[in-house]
């Protein structure tokens, strides 16, 4: 294993800059320890394809980036790479997770990349290491040599010694409910009811799981982003559906609030759960002040709750005066303890 700080120091004196990045839970304790640090910047970003181009940008700028992703994120990075990063010769340090699959495991998103990952990478064109687990020294001449060749960096699981993100990052949302009362509301509601309530990837759907045990719900483990587009197709095939997402997953592929902005004849309620931050990849916060939430989603063709809820009265306001159609709404929430996974058999559901 790999002492974090002092690899995060040898990065510094090798003259690296920022990192890129979309948070893994293989890679937390490297992203934690670095946001601790604050020597190199670290650049929170709405999707691996975001921060390649950001790391892109910086490079030739003459600024000394690294991008750091989940093996499922280098598939939404293969546009940067093969054609931006490849036919224009930036060559950047890009460090992939490499998640991991045992049969009968409810990470059913990982199982593909699992085994063919390297294979992933050689179809870009890019060679591939794997991040030396024993050497300080070892690994950063790896990581050099990926910042000047096309070569990208592997990063297998227990890499990195842990560390906690100190206490000036951590959050007090202990004026909100927690996202758990919300659901627990819900699940009141709408038992046994034909809705159908779709659980983004991250806690979100984690918590469904545990506190919406009566709905008809759909776990979406991976598609990080995705959630909103799945409500639609299936709104516009006749159901009435709900998306309950986190704010780190809103932001990934938001195009698709563009999308389903077009369509007012249909029944889609997307309620938006604002923890601050991607509490299912080590609690980094999602640095999102800057976002209005339900402003974007009134542009693109939502009605909206005018006002963010902040209670659990605001929240049954909400459910009981909405009208049909589209509908969004900004919830603040607090975090819950850590709830377990939906098993494989309850998450992998194609028919509902
Ligand atoms: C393409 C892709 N990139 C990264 C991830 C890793 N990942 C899983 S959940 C998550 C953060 C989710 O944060 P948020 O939407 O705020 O929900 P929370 O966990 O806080 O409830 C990330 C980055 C992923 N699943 N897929």
């Amino acid at each position: 294993m790999l002492d974090t700080n002092q690899f995060i120091d040898k990065l510094i004196k090798n003259e690296y800059t920022h990192l890129c990045v979309v948070p893994c839970s293989f890679a937390k304790n490297l992203i934690n320890g670095a946001i601790n640090h604050n020597h190199i910047e670290y650049l929170p970003s709405a999707s691996e394809a975001v921060a390649c181009s950001i790391a892109a940008g910086l490079k030739v700028a003459g600024a000394k980036p690294i991008v750091i992703m989940q093996s499922s994120g280098l598939t939404n990075a293969g546009s940067n790479i093969t054609s931006l990063l490849n036919p224009y010769g930036i060559t950047l340090p890009i460090i992939t997770s490499w998640r991991t699959y045992k049969e009968g495991d409810s990470e059913i998103q990982h199982k593909h990349l699992a085994t063919k990952l390297p294979k992933l990478i050689e179809a870009y064109g890019y060679n591939h290491v794997v991040l030396d687990q024993e050497s300080i020294d070892k690994a950063i001449t790896q990581i050099n040599l990926c910042d000047n060749s096309k070569t990208i960096t592997i990063l297998k699981k227990d890499t990195f010694s842990k560390v906690e993100l100190h206490d000036n990052y951590k959050l007090d949302l202990s004026n909100y409910p927690k996202r758990s009362e919300y659901l627990r509301y819900l699940n009141e509601t709408y038992k046994n009811s034909d809705k159908i309530f779709i659980g983004t990837t991250g806690n979100t759907a984690r918590e469904m799981y545990s506190f919406m045990s009566d709905t008809k719900n759909f776990y979406m483990v991976g598609n990080m982003g995705g959630a909103l587009s799945l409500g639609l197709g299936m709104a516009k095939a006749g159901k009435n559906i709900y998306v309950l997402g986190g704010d780190a997953e809103f932001v990934m592929h938001m195009g698709g609030l563009t999308t389903a902005g077009r369509y007012k004849d249909i029944n889609l309620t997307y309620i938006l759960f604002d923890n601050e931050q991607n509490k299912s990849t080590g609690g980094q916060n999602s640095y999102q002040y800057h976002v209005d939430y339900k402003n974007i989603a009134k542009a693109s063709g939502f009605s909206i709750k005018k006002k963010s809820i902040t209670s659990l009265d605001e929240f049954r306001e909400f459910i009981n005066t909405k009208k049909e159609g589209l509908n969004f709404a900004h919830v603040k929430c607090d975090i819950d303890e850590v709830t377990p996974r939906p098993p494989v058999d309850v998450v992998a559901i194609n028919k509902i």
